[in-house]
Parts: C-alpha cells; structure tokens; sequence
C-alpha cells in the first residue's frame, strides 16, 4: 500500500481553499493508501505565532481535519513538532540543498515581499524542512494544491542529491497529487491573489468554521465585475474574480466549468452568488456544526494528536536514524 504524507500549518483556521485544494482529496485518499496527516506547527512558527494562539489553532485544525472525515484511527494524525525526526532530518537537508534552488522558490518571494532580508531564515529554508516531512517516512505520495507544486519538484532534487552524493538509493521519488479542479482557489478581494488563512482580511476568505450568515455575507461582497456571466469557459479568461466563484462552485458541485456555465451563463452576480452561497454552506456547515462540538473536548484533541505522534515516531524513527548513519553520524 502506498504512503501518503501531508501538512497544513496550524497558522489560522483552514479556508475553502485548504478544502478545496488539500483536506477534500486527503479524505478521499484514505480509501487504499497508508496515510499520515500532520499539523506543520514547526512551519507556521517560519512568520510570528502569538503561543496560546498556535495552540488553539493547532486544536481547532485538529477538530476540523476529524469533522470533514480524517480517521485518526485508521490513518495517522498528528502535530510535527511533536516527532522530531523532521527537524533532524531537515538539518541534514539544509545541508544538501543548494542556495540557488531555495533562491527560485515563488512562494518565498511572495511571502517575503519587498523586505527579503528581515524576513526569517526559517522562512527561506522552509521548502528543505518539507522534503524533510515527507522522506522522513519514505512517503511516496502528497496530495496538496496547485502552489506546492513547485517545493515537491525540489524535495525529489533534494532526494536525489542526497542518494548520489551518499551512494545510495535510499529516499524514494515523491509523486504530487494535485486535484484537477479547484487546485488553486482566490481570494474573494482580490481573483489575482491566492485564498490564505493568513490574509489579514477575513472578507477575503470562507473559514471553515463560518456559519451561513457570514458565509452569505462574504459572498455577497465578494468582488465581481459589472457583467453577466458567460456561457463558455473563454468568457472567463480576463476576469479572475468572475473565473474563481465559478471554479468554486464547479468545484463544490463536481461539475466541470464548462457544465457550471451552462446552468448559471447569463446570470448577473446577485442571483449566481445567492446559489454559491447556498453550496458553500451545505459543504462547510456540517463540518463547522462537528469541529465545534469537537473544539469543547480539547483534552480528547490532544490525545488524538499525542497517539498519532506516537505512531508516527515509530515509522519515522528508524527512518531518520539510518539517514543520519549514511551521512556518518555515530549513533
Ligand atoms: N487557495 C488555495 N487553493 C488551493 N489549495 C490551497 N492550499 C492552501 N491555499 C490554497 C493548500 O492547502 C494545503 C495546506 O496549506 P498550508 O497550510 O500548508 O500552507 P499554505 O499553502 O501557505 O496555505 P495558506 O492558507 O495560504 O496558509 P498561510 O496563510 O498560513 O500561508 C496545501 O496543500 C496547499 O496547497
């Protein structure tokens, strides 16, 4: 059976896009692989978390990855610092990867802004920390959005460097899973810019833990254009915000684009918002309803994460260990 590894940085409550893009394809995934789900905690802290707010965080992503069907029994939940294979292997891996690699990472850029030398180095090494997470349990499969593209090419160069300059054939090639739709979703400010947990902006974003009234409101002041909505797919080309409320919905309703436009071309944005509203909420209100139930346990949480770290450690140990042998560690 093939194992799966992914991560999401308990650096807010997880948005549509986290859905959309990660946590609706990990449920789906638990039917025939191996998998193991992990609360990046040690990369949130790569941008400043207030403490008590990361650990509530950490709990709140914890109940809604079990509310929208993560099976911490069969399958392996759990927060990263809790096993600390990954910082020890992502030192090794620090020391493979090459600055000029770490220099091309768009999400970097991004993240730094104009102001590249006051951001943490954490920050810049964050894609080595990663490849860590995911070799670290010889994982074979990721599943993440559209935007982790870019740092799974290089966790496989980091791999392969690592196995030639030691000789060996030792970490696996890494495949990513990227659902085809909905593999990036946007803000609902700005159709140019991804949807974060971080943006400052709540009206730019559905958390998972929105209730139908604020759902319906952020969607009603989502921005749009002045037109109605095409009846074909290259209607959407110069309009990102138009393009994004429709990838949502087709998204939501398993539908293509091109099925989307045929339902709802010709509608203006009030009556076409009024249905995606309606689709978010059916989506996102049960899970919501179930993490808060959920969040009123946090000792139940804690202990769900502190058995899955314990499982975890048991795959990631021995792994880890022999890593640190072939770079000539003692033991
Ligand atoms: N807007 C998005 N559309 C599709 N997929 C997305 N993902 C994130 N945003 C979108 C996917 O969610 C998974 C977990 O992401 P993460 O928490 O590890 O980090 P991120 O990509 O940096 O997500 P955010 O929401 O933008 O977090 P912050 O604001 O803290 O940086 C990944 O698989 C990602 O692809």
């Amino acid at each position: 059976m093939q194992r799966i590894f992914s991560g999401i940085q308990p650096s807010g409550v997880p948005t549509l896009g986290n859905y959309l893009g990660a946590i609706r394809n990990w449920v789906a995934l638990q039917q025939g692989h191996e998998c193991l789900y992990c609360l990046v905690d040690l990369h949130a802290i790569t941008t400043w978390q207030d403490p008590a707010q990361l650990r509530e965080q950490t709990r709140t992503q914890a109940a809604i990855l079990l509310a929208a069907g993560i099976d911490a029994e069969t399958h392996i939940l759990f927060n990263q610092s809790a096993v600390s294979a990954h910082a020890r292997l992502a030192w090794i891996f620090n020391c493979v990867a090459r600055i000029g690699w770490l220099n091309r990472m768009t999400q970097f850029k991004d993240k730094a802004g104009k102001d590249r030398e006051a951001v943490s180095a954490g920050l810049y090494v964050y894609p080595n920390l990663m490849a860590a997470d995911i070799l670290a349990y010889h994982a074979t499969r990721v599943p993440v959005g559209d935007d982790q593209r870019q740092h799974l090419e290089l966790a496989n160069d980091i791999a392969q460097k690592f196995n030639h300059d030691y000789g060996v054939t030792f970490f696996p090639v890494i495949e990513a899973l990227v659902p085809p739709d909905a593999a990036r979703v946007m803000s609902l400010r700005d159709g140019t810019k991804k949807m974060s947990k971080s943006d400052p902006s709540d009206q730019s974003r559905i958390n998972l833990t929105d209730d139908a009234d604020a759902i319906a409101q952020k969607i009603r002041r989502a921005r749009t254009d002045a037109e109605p909505l095409p009846s074909e797919p290259a209607g959407l080309a110069e309009r990102p915000e138009a393009r994004n409320l429709v990838t949502i919905l087709a998204a939501l309703s398993d539908m293509t684009i091109e099925d989307t436009l045929a339902v709802h071309g010709g509608q203006g944005f009030g009556t076409f918002k009024e249905a995606l509203a309606e689709r978010i909420v059916a989506t996102v209100g049960p899970i919501a309803g179930e993490a808060r139930r959920l969040m009123d346990d946090p000792a139940h949480l804690d202990a769900v994460l502190r058995r899955g770290a314990a499982r975890a450690n048991a795959i990631a140990e021995p792994i880890v260990r022999e890593a640190e042998r072939i770079v000539g560690f003692l033991p």
